[in-house]
């Protein structure tokens, strides 16, 4: 992750744009259901797409699907964001299948079939990139802790691990010596059973496109964007905390934590602001990305001014 996160403007597409193009009027009505505290998730399940997130009763518009689905980070494909879409189009998605096992009761391994089952929700939430750049993005999943109390945990874990597909052949970023591939990230298992914690398999009422992370990817909108790792293969209930990909390649950059804190800088930029993608200027950049009555009892007695 490095800090030329300038957005070209070509990047941008107006919602007005977005909707003309799968054809819904641009008047569709904002259905906003339910709205808990300062600002988010918005849990409402509409027909088409929710037109904003409510945040301390500024709205916040969704970021276009063209710029969601053409600006990624994704290392497996490339380190250029606007690459990713194009690199990644052939990428196989199914059949896919996700290893749940560790320290649990009923390991399970679940299929595309098996994820369908789920009832599948619309969250929109902030993304928030370490790089500080962010987006709004409606999501379609299942919160985590559905699938965690179907293996049924052990007293005993208590951290959750992810691990993202390894297949050099499929993912020619893998080839890059750099990381330790594949891409690992890790919860503990408080933060992995948190309702706001999302296993997410769409995006703008549509099944993920690969660069998004397809099939199934965590979305954990409190946390840097770089813990919502994608294309899982593998989840681990466990009792130490994961060491992840970030971890390992920057220790002094990307800790365990992540969480989206304004006042903890990054070693090499300020995290107070952010560029919301398709908009100018900058936003203030929430402590936990704007959810904070969600989840800031996790951390209570912790020094957050550590928590990087
Ligand atoms: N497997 C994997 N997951 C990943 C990444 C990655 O490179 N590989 N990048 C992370 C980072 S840094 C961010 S900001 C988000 C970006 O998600 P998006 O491309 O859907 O916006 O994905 C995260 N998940
Ligand atoms: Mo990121």
């Amino acid at each position: 992750m490095d800090t030329s996160e300038i957005t070209p403007e070509n990047v941008y597409l107006s919602r007005r744009e977005f909707l003309k193009g799968i054809g819904i009027a641009s008047t569709s009505a904002i259905i906003l259901a339910a709205c808990k505290g300062q600002g988010t998730p918005v849990t409402s399940i509409p027909s088409t797409p929710t037109g904003t997130v409510a945040d301390d009763g500024e709205k916040e518009p969704l970021t276009s699907f063209e710029a969601i689905t053409n600006y990624n980070n994704y290392y497996e494909f490339s380190t250029d964001k606007e690459a990713v879409a194009r690199l990644s189009k052939d990428f196989p998605i199914s059949p896919w299948k996700i290893e749940v096992g560790g320290l649990v009761n009923k390991p399970k391994t679940f299929d595309l079939d098996d994820l369908n089952k789920f009832s599948i929700q619309e969250r929109v939430y902030r993304l928030r990139c370490v790089e500080a750049w962010s987006m709004v993005i409606p999501w379609m999943g299942f919160p985590l802790a559905e699938l965690l109390n179907e293996v049924e945990p052990t007293s005993a874990a208590k951290f959750v691990r992810f691990e993202t597909l390894y297949d050099p052949n499929k993912m020619p970023g893998q080839n890059n010596s750099w990381y330790e591939w594949p891409y690992v990230e890790g919860l503990r298992l408080d933060e992995a059973m948190n309702d706001l914690t999302l296993l997410a398999t769409g995006l703008y009422g549509k099944n993920l496109l690969p660069q998004s992370g397809a099939p199934a990817r965590l979305v954990v909108p409190w946390k840097y964007g770089f813990k919502s790792i994608k294309a899982i293969v593998k989840i681990d209930l466990v009792e130490e905390m994961p060491t992840s990909l970030w971890m390992a390649a920057a220790p002094n950059e990307y800790g365990f934590y992540a969480n989206v804190n304004p006042d903890v800088s990054h070693p090499r930029w300020s995290q107070a602001t952010e560029r919301r993608i398709g908009e100018t200027g900058r936003r203030k950049t929430l402590m936990f990305n704007g959810y904070a009555d969600e989840v800031a009892h996790l951390y209570s007695g912790m020094d957050l001014s550590a928590n990087y």
